[in-house]
């Protein structure tokens, strides 16, 4: 099994570290920092639970210790499935203080899913929690096909030993990338690139002491957890308040009772915030900023959200990969309603490119790619992805359609097959390959259908061998052990799929014809 690595060459990290975008902090470091300048700040609230700086160092510490006596040592992968509850912080910091890293999941996996990364990463163990879900039994699932997963651990705490000495420039976790072709593939990132992403994400948000984020998203994917997300608030000293799910019916009340000033939605949660306002009893007065990304959040929608919830609109345009993008506070409303904002760093370079790799001229659109201080330049352990989805010289195809225009980038759709379910990246191949697998299914095709309230839904067109319905085939794909998400919102039984005068035409063209005829037919 081979150590997640990554890294930058030679001249561009000296760069990097020269004009201060890699300070060599650490995760684990930049606690210490806060919990000693400011040790009775509120860090996390959950509920009744409220912790200080100083608590979530020591139950921080306190797992560190606990993965340690496990027998855990620095450099081991343990994965990390956990709702958005305030036991994410210390299970997170524990393992960066020991030197280990987390390997994160969205609470919504399921076995095939999380076995996929446990081999993947070569993780060693994986911390749950008690919660409605039984996330202990789903391991003992994964762990039955992945032996080397050998520790679950529910509550990592143990007594104190030495604490190991965290290389900066090392990879400090692997995140998940949304997947367009096939499984998700992990995503290596160091200490000094992350902390910087969020660090200056705070910057850009203007983030204080003095700010309360509401994590309303699942805070194990990119954007909540670090655009500017919980980490961002954290480096900037504030408060992180856990929501246990992003509907009005409970963000409101935690708004109003904790003084949220910031939070970031995906499109669709965002329309549903902006009907539910004007109806709600709860004061929504201290949210000052609404950062919205993850898919296309469209013009129209934009220019109602300070309307309808009084606040002002942010938006984020980013990847697990790396690169995000920010329209800023004192841009003019018509940036911020049709853009999706600028990079972050002054050293992100992007580049727009048509098919041949050309770079087209701002106001056409083009192929995004990109190379920066804090985008990676390797996925772990994916030879085959990495010669697909990098240049030689080490810039990011993002498979993102754009157009830049002074600098701003507005998103005008993408080139590769995968479905933005309200935020969510599914992959069209690889429910196809769990289609494949029903007896009574000679080929599938997946594709995306606009959709009024998740952006895009999953259709999957399907040449049945038998008679099986749409409802048995969704039983079926529940079976298969991966993410509800996944299961395709809508099955369109087919006799054939059409076929070009030369042959079979490829999968990508079957898509492309399969979509076009059913959003011509609606
Ligand atoms: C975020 O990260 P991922 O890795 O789940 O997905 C990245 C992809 C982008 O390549 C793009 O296709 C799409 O999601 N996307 C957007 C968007 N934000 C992301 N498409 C249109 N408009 C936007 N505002 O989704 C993510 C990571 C960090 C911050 C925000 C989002």
């Amino acid at each position: 099994m081979t150590d997640p690595i990554q890294t930058w060459p030679e001249d561009f990290a000296a760069r990097y570290r020269e004009k201060g975008y890699w300070r060599g902090e650490t995760m684990g470091g930049f606690l210490h920092a806060r919990a000693a300048e400011s040790p009775d700040a509120v860090a996390v609230v959950d509920g009744a639970t409220r912790w200080s700086y100083a608590d979530l160092l020591a139950r921080s510490e306190s797992a560190a210790h606990g993965y340690l006596s496990l027998g855990l040592a620095p450099g081991d992968r343990v994965i990390v499935q956990i709702p958005n509850v305030a036991a994410f912080f210390p299970a997170v910091f524990g393992l960066f203080l020991a030197g280990m890293l987390p390997v994160y999941t969205l609470p919504a996996h399921r076995e095939t899913e999380l076995a996929h990364f446990a081999r993947k990463s070569g993780a060693k163990g994986i911390v749950v929690t008690d919660a409605a879900f039984d996330y202990v039994a789903l391991a003992r699932k994964v762990q039955a096909e992945v032996p080397t997963l050998r520790h679950i651990i529910t509550d990592p705490s143990g007594p104190a030993t030495h604490l190991p000495k965290v290389d900066p420039s090392r990879v400090a976790f692997l995140q998940i990338s949304g997947g367009s072709t096939g499984l998700s593939k992990l995503i290596p990132r160091t200490h000094d690139d992350y902390i910087y992403s969020f660090r200056a994400s705070a910057e850009i948000c203007a983030l204080g002491p003095e700010s309360v984020y509401l994590a309303a998203l699942p805070v194990a994917h990119n954007f909540p957890m670090s655009s500017p997300g919980v980490f961002g608030t954290l480096y900037a000293g504030g408060t992180v308040v856990m929501a246990p799910d992003p509907s009005p019916g409970t963000a409101f009340p935690l708004i109003k009772a904790h003084g949220v000033t910031i939070t970031g939605l995906v499109p669709p949660l965002a329309l549903l915030w902006m009907q539910a306002a004007p109806k709600t009893a709860h004061d929504l007065s201290s949210l000052k900023l609404l950062g919205v990304g993850g898919a296309k959040f469209l013009p129209e929608a934009a220019a109602r959200v300070r309307d309808a919830l009084g606040c002002q609109l942010q938006q984020v345009f980013g990847m697990a990969e790396g690169l995000v993008n920010y329209t800023r506070l004192d841009d003019s409303e018509d940036t911020i309603t049709q853009t999706q904002g600028r990079p972050i760093s002054p050293d992100d370079e992007v580049l727009v490119l048509d098919d041949d790799g050309t770079p087209v001229p701002d106001g056409t659109p083009g192929n995004l790619l990109t190379r920066g201080p804090y985008t990676i330049r390797a996925y772990h352990s994916d030879p085959a992805a990495n010669a697909r989805s990098f240049t030689p010289d080490g810039f990011y195809r993002t498979g993102d359609i754009v157009i830049r225009q002074n600098g701003y980038l507005t998103v005008q759709g993408r080139a590769g097959d995968h479905i933005n379910r309200a935020g969510e990246k599914i992959s069209a191949e690889e429910i196809e390959d769990h289609l494949l697998a029903h007896p009574q299914i000679f080929d599938a095709a997946v594709v995306s259908i606009p959709d009024k309230h998740l952006g895009e839904r999953t259709c999957a067109f399907v040449i049945p061998e038998g008679t099986p319905t749409a409802t048995e085939i969704r039983a079926f794909m529940r079976t298969r052990g991966v993410a509800d998400f996944k299961v395709p919102d809508q099955v369109v039984f087919v006799p054939e799929f059409e076929n070009t005068a030369v042959g079979k035409i490829s999968r990508k063209a079957l898509r492309a014809a399969l979509r076009a005829k059913m959003l011509e037919n609606t």
